[in-house]
């Protein structure tokens, strides 16, 4: 393994992730914060070689997430490949990152939030991933912005039966809403409890989700798709995610 060099305001993010499982960061230039919207709207009116998701709302059937987009889209491809995303991914590894998957929840007005849970539960072939939110629009507690629990991702916690967190253990978590501006970068460790609440503003809250792994693990993008495409077709394409942390209704 390749040891990451890491300066001392790397040192920072990395102390800072290790002690809360999650860090906000601010990546970007402008032009890139500016053309977000632009690439998550083609990547929206993209046909199904993408995996698209839909969530019946008050306001009517609406997109909910993408997925698989990378091979067909090649500005984010760079974005999420190149650049400071793995540079950062890296870092917080400890060692060279590579894109295990990558998603957009569109979160319109109207659309539904996630029951608390942990990632890990739902990520295939490796035990270690780190994810993060690229913020597209504005994130609050309105439209229904990422709430963590610092310090809690030592374990996998006790799940229901939807592999979401019991609800003993999350009435016992002490939840924090993370708002972030479009272009922010708010780091997660898959083993982070998060949850979030619905959009019931009027504004949308688009956000990208790559989730990166250890290159030292293997290139295992491919692979994940594969089986996810699999799971899916055999649970008759009713879910968006391999746990049941959805809290809308997908149509
Ligand atoms: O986008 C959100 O509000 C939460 C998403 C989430 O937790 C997930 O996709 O696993």
């Amino acid at each position: 393994m390749s040891a990451i060099q890491s300066s001392e305001a790397d040192r920072a993010l990395i102390d800072a992730f290790k002690a809360d499982g999650w860090v906000l960061t601010e990546p970007f230039a402008p032009d890139t914060v500016a053309a977000l919207t632009d690439w998550v709207a083609e990547v929206a009116a993209m046909d199904d070689r993408v995996l698209h998701h839909r969530e019946r709302t008050d306001a009517g059937v609406q997109l909910c997430r993408t997925e698989d987009f990378v091979p067909h889209h090649d500005a984010l491809a760079r974005l999420l490949t190149e650049g400071r995303l793995p540079a950062i991914a890296s870092i917080l590894l400890g060692e060279p990152a590579v894109l295990y998957k990558e998603k957009i929840n569109y979160k319109l007005a109207g659309g539904a939030g996630f029951s608390a849970h942990q990632d890990a539960p739902a990520y295939r072939f490796v035990d270690v991933h780190l994810s993060c939110l690229v913020a597209v629009d504005d994130t609050d507690l309105d439209n229904g912005c990422l709430e963590v629990v610092s310090g809690a991702h030592d374990r996998i916690h006790p799940m229901d039966e939807r592999g979401c967190i019991r609800s003993d253990v999350v009435e016992s978590f002490d939840w924090r809403p993370v708002p972030v501006r479009a272009g922010q970068v708010l780091w997660f460790d898959s083993r982070t409890p998060h949850r979030s609440g619905p959009n019931r503003s009027s504004r949308a809250r688009r956000a990208l989700y790559p989730t990166y792994n250890a290159a030292r693990a293997g290139d295992l993008r491919d692979a994940y798709y594969e089986r996810k495409r699999a799971e899916f077709a055999a649970s008759g394409g009713a879910r968006i995610s391999l746990i049941g942390d959805f809290e809308g209704e997908v149509v």
